[in-house]
C-alpha cells in the first residue's frame, strides 16, 4: 500500500538521511572504501541496531562487492534492507477480531511511554475499521491521566468507561468489560497507569486487575502489548526485557519510531524477545499509529524505494 509506505517513509525521515549518506560514501571512486564502510558501521550502531544485525549488514555487503565490483550505495542499502526484513520475519503481529466477545486488549508500559495515547489511536484506528470500541481508562493512578484519555475519547468520539482519581483500577477495568458486553461491543482496549518493571506494588496491581478481568471472561485479555518507546534506544530493551520476565506479554507496540536517530531498537527488541510487533507509532497524529510491516520499516529506515 501506497499511502502505507509514505507513513514509515515520513515517520523515519530524521533517521534516513545519516544512513543514505552513510551507504553512499562506501563505494566512492567505485571501489569499496574501508574508512567509509566503518562509518556505515557506526552509524548503524549509533542508531541501535544490536552487534548481531550490524555485522550481518556489514559482511553481506562486503560479500556482495567481492561477487559484483559495479555495485554502488544503493544497493548496499538494499542489502541492509533485506537483512532487516529477514531478520525481522515473523514480526508483524495481525489481529483477527471476532473470536471474542468482546476482544480484550490491554496495554502496558513504563510511564510516558505512550500508552494512553497509543489506546487513543489503536481505537480510532479499529472504530474506522467498523467495529464498535470501548475504551477503558484504568490509569487512576495519575491525576491527570483522566482528563487526557477524555479528551482523547471526545474528540476522536470514542465510547469510554473511566473512574475518579485515585479509585481502584482493576475496578475500572471489570466494569469497562461489563459495559462492553452490554452495549455489544466489539472490542475493550485498556490503557493502564504507568508502572516501573522494579515496583512490585504497581506489578502486584496490574496481576489484580488481571484476577479481576478473569471473573469477567477467563481468556481475557486476549492481548497483552508492551508499549516500548522505541526512542530510548538499548534503553528500550532492557526496558523490555524486564517487563517480558514478569509479565504474560503477547506482543508489543514500539512509538514515537519519529523524531528518533535510535530506530534500531526495533530490531533488537524483537530479535531478543520473539513478540510480534503490532502496530509502530510514527507521529503524534491519530492515524500515525500503522501496523507494523517489516518490510516498509526496512526500505523507509535506509532510504530506498517501497518497491525493492
Ligand atoms: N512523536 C511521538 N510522540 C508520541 C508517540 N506516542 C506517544 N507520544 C507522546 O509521548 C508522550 C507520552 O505519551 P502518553 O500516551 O501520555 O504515555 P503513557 O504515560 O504511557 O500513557 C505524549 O506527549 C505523547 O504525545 C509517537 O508515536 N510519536
Ligand atoms: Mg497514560
Amino acid at each position: 500500500m501506497r499511502g502505507l509506505f509514505r507513513k514509515f517513509k515520513d515517520g523515519l525521515k530524521r533517521q534516513t538521511p545519516t544512513f543514505r549518506k552513510a551507504f553512499e560514501g562506501i563505494f566512492s571512486g567505485a571501489k569499496l572504501d574501508q574508512d567509509a564502510l566503518e562509518e556505515l558501521e557506526e552509524a548503524l550502531y549509533t542508531a541501535d541496531f544490536g552487534h548481531q544485525t550490524v555485522e550481518e549488514i556489514i559482511k553481506e555487503i562486503q560479500a556482495a562487492y567481492k561477487a559484483d565490483k559495479s555495485m554502488r550505495g544503493e544497493d548496499a542499502a538494499k542489502i541492509g534492507a533485506t537483512v532487516l526484513t529477514r531478520v525481522l520475519e515473523g514480526a508483524e503481529g495481525r489481529v483477527e477480531i471476532g473470536n471474542n466477545n468482546p476482544e480484550v486488549i490491554s496495554l502496558i508500559g513504563v510511564n510516558g511511554a505512550g500508552k494512553t495515547t497509543t489506546s487513543a489511536k489503536l481505537s480510532y484506528l479499529y472504530q474506522n475499521e467498523g467495529y464498535k470500541v470501548l475504551l477503558g481508562a484504568c490509569d487512576t493512578f495519575r491525576a491527570a491521566a483522566n482528563e487526557q484519555i477524555k479528551a482523547w475519547a471526545d474528540r476522536l468520539d470514542i465510547d469510554i468507561v473511566s473512574s475518579q482519581h485515585g479509585a481502584d483500577s482493576a475496578a475500572v477495568a471489570f466494569d469497562a468489560l461489563a459495559a462492553a458486553k452490554s452495549r455489544k461491543r466489539d472490542l475493550v482496549i485498556l490503557d493502564t497507569a504507568g508502572r516501573l518493571h522494579t515496583k512490585s506494588n504497581l506489578m502486584k496491581e496490574l496481576e489484580k486487575m488481571l484476577r479481576v478481568i478473569h471473573k469477567q471472561d477467563e481468556t481475557a485479555p486476549h492481548h497483552s502489548w508492551l508499549v516500548v518507546d522505541g526512542s530510548l534506544g538499548s534503553n528500550s530493551i532492557e526496558q523490555a526485557r524486564a517487563f517480558h520476565k514478569s509479565f504474560p506479554l503477547t506482543g508489543l507496540i514500539i512509538t514515537k519510531l519519529d523524531g528518533t536517530s535510535r530506530g534500531g531498537a526495533l530490531v533488537g527488541i524483537y530479535r531478543e524477545l520473539k513478540l510480534p510487533i503490532y502496530f509502530v507509532g510514527l507521529g503524534e497524529q491519530p492515524d500515525d499509529l500503522q501496523p507494523f510491516s517489516a518490510k516498509n520499516y526496512a526500505n523507509a529506515i535506509f532510504g530506498i524505494s517501497e518497491d525493492h
